[in-house]
């Protein structure tokens, strides 16, 4: 099928709630349901697909919501989009940027979804439209703050017995060294180890994050706060271990800044963050030119948000492994058919053969699940 442009008809918002299988702490907050805002795309043409806002319950993370994500892509987002005329999805972007600052997750999940329309409406995997390259992709976990250095050195064993090939552990003050002392002797010296503190540190725990040094870890993430490059620069000075940024980098402007300022030497990039593919795969280029690798990060996604860190991870810059741990990994049941799985080598399939997103979206349990709905649409 050749499609001239994507016009949409309507999109419509849900919220559902899913339960994790076990809570996940991070340093800066706790999560036991997930709160999901999916939109339900639909073309003039009667194409349909599916993406997920990744905003959070609360501002833990960033300073969006579930809450203000809805309320923006409502009366800002879908408004710039709802019955345009798109040839190429990279038309998204600069409308939703003009004069309209932030929101990068309630512009994402409208960008991405417009990105997914198209592959659906013309037949191809999303990812081959956005130009990846791979038919597999590298799995890690991301493993919460647990209650003693044991219980965690039990289930990062147990993770890399299963396949993963990269474990990283969630880290606080008064929850690092002995932690990781303890995991890193249950695993051995050359296990694939790293650590991630959502922004728990400040400049007087310098020496603190110095002993990180002594343990093989193959990154620390975010140690400082999330705004600050400059602080993240003088402990890159002190450090051998590379410092990889996630919270800090929410566009490829910040992404040039940091290979200027030396902040960092990996970027974990989550589409949601940076506000959508466009500028994900403009970082992607950026750090591949500069010999920055990066890797595709995870907001404990549905299946459906999965399926686009699947796609973006397909890329040829991401050449660590991601936190895009199977569908089982999170909950008792997923929302798409066929669910994300793992092989025994860590490995999760890129859906090559099936247009769009490559999974179908489970209606009926959405149904169930679904707490709040609005449709937006062209007025007629
Ligand atoms: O910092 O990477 C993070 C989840 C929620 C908010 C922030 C982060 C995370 C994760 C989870 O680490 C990764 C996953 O989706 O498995
Ligand atoms: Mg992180």
């Amino acid at each position: 099928m050749t499609v001239r442009f994507i016009q949409i008809d309507s999109i419509t918002l849900r919220e559902i709630h899913l339960s994790l299988k076990e809570p996940f702490r991070i340093s800066s907050g706790v999560t036991h349901t997930r709160k999901i805002l999916l939109l339900e795309f639909k073309t003039v043409d009667g194409v349909v697909e599916w993406s997920e806002c990744v905003a959070g319950e609360e501002p833990n993370y960033s300073p969006e919501t579930i809450d203000t994500a809805w309320l923006a892509i409502r009366e800002w987002v879908v408004p710039r989009v709802l019955g345009k005329q798109f040839r190429d999805p990279g038309e998204v972007r600069p409308i939703l940027e003009h004069d309209f600052r932030g929101h990068n997750m309630a512009k994402a999940a409208v960008e991405m979804g417009i990105w997914a329309l198209a592959a659906r409406a013309s037949g191809v995997p999303l990812s081959k439209l956005i130009g990846g390259v791979r038919e597999e992709i590298e799995v890690g976990i991301s493993l919460g703050i647990q209650a003693t250095p044991q219980l965690l050195a039990e289930k990062v064993k147990r993770s890399l017995d299963r396949g993963y090939r990269k474990v990283k552990m969630k880290v606080e003050p008064g929850k690092d060294i002995e932690f990781v002392r303890v995991v890193r002797e249950a695993i051995g010296p050359e296990a694939h180890l790293m650590v991630d503190a959502n922004n728990a540190y400040a400049e007087g725990d310098f020496k603190t994050l110095q002993e990180l040094d002594w343990f093989n870890l193959m990154m620390i993430e975010q140690p400082l706060a999330w705004d600050d490059l400059v602080a993240h620069a003088k402990l890159q000075k002190l450090l051998k271990t590379p410092l990889c940024l996630d919270e800090s980098i929410t566009g490829v402007d910040r992404a040039g800044d940091m290979i200027e300022l030396k902040s960092g030497r990996i970027i974990n990039i989550k589409p949601g963050r940076v506000g959508g593919f466009s500028s994900s795969i403009a970082i992607h280029d950026l750090c591949a030119a500069h010999g920055i690798p990066v890797w595709c990060g995870g907001m404990l996604e549905s299946g459906i948000g999965r399926s686009y860190n699947v796609a973006l991870a397909s890329l040829p810059n991401f050449i660590l492994p991601g936190d895009i741990s199977p569908s089982e990994r999170y909950w008792e049941q997923d929302i798409v058919v066929p669910e994300w799985t793992m092989s025994r080598e860590g490995k999760i399939n890129v859906p090559n053969d099936k247009p769009g997103i490559g999974v179908e979206v489970d209606r009926d349990r959405i149904e169930n699940l679904t707490v709040r709905s609005e449709t937006l649409r062209t007025a007629r």
